[in-house]
């Protein structure tokens, strides 16, 4: 079995060790977290050090990397931490939990993380090191970008385009063909009835 290295120790970090070791596909070689002490175990997981490593690790034939940080509000760190690993050569595997239900015609790009009970409906796209979070729903012919979270059970509607970096929040609800603009912040519990340009924060029922 590949192995596969986890970048970031944190509550992330035990959720996506719970889904990997769901899916059986990969083994964790360990953890690497600067915050964390060598040798500490995170969900039965070894802190083996910190980012510096990877060169070493990536020597030695461990070229499976997960970003294993998670985001609240802003994904820039784990875009930072995506392009890090993807030019020391590492591979980022989609991973998807078992209990997902995933069409057949959707496409799920490098490095997305889609969680336990998550839907990802047919003709939808969701983009490199995106989340799609536990029990978030995205519907038919959305396109997710790269880098984006979209918190646990949020749901798009069908034909959403969701632009890169952006944050959809917890229970949050986008409806049909509404465009989020990237790097924005849809708050938590927010209803989207309108489009929302780039940079920009909403919140509120309906989202203003
Ligand atoms: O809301 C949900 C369901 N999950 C949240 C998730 C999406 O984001 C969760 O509740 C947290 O809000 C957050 O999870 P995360 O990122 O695991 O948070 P935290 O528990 O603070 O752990 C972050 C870990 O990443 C810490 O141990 C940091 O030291 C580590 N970290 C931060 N920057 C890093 C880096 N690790 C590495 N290897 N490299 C970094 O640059």
């Amino acid at each position: 079995m590949e192995k596969i290295v986890l970048l970031g120790g944190g509550g992330h970090a035990k959720v996506l060790i719970d889904l990997i070791n769901a899916c059986g596909s990969y083994e964790i070689a360990g953890i690497v977290d600067a915050q964390l002490d060598v040798g500490v175990s995170v969900s039965g997981v070894t802190v083996l050090g910190d980012d510096r490593i990877l060169s070493e690790l990536y020597e030695k034939g461990l070229i499976n990397a997960c970003i294993a940080v998670g985001s609240v509000g802003d994904n820039s760190k784990r875009k930072a931490l995506y392009e890090k690993v993807k030019n020391a050569g590492f591979l980022v595997p989609a991973l998807i939990h078992p209990s997902a239900v995933i069409s057949g015609k959707s496409h799920i790009r490098e490095g997305a993380q889609i969680m336990a009970g998550a839907i990802v409906q047919t003709d939808s796209i969701i983009g490199e090191n995106t989340i799609v979070n536990t029990g978030a729903i995205v519907e038919h012919d959305c396109t997710v970008g790269k880098h984006v979270h979209i918190c646990p059970g949020a749901a798009l509607s069908g034909g959403c385009l969701i632009g890169e970096g952006a944050f959809i929040g917890a229970g949050a609800t986008v409806l049909q063909g509404i465009k989020i603009g990237s790097n924005s912040i849809v708050s938590a519990g927010a209803v989207v009835i309108n489009d929302v340009p780039d940079n920009a924060k909403v919140i509120g029922v309906p989202a203003k």
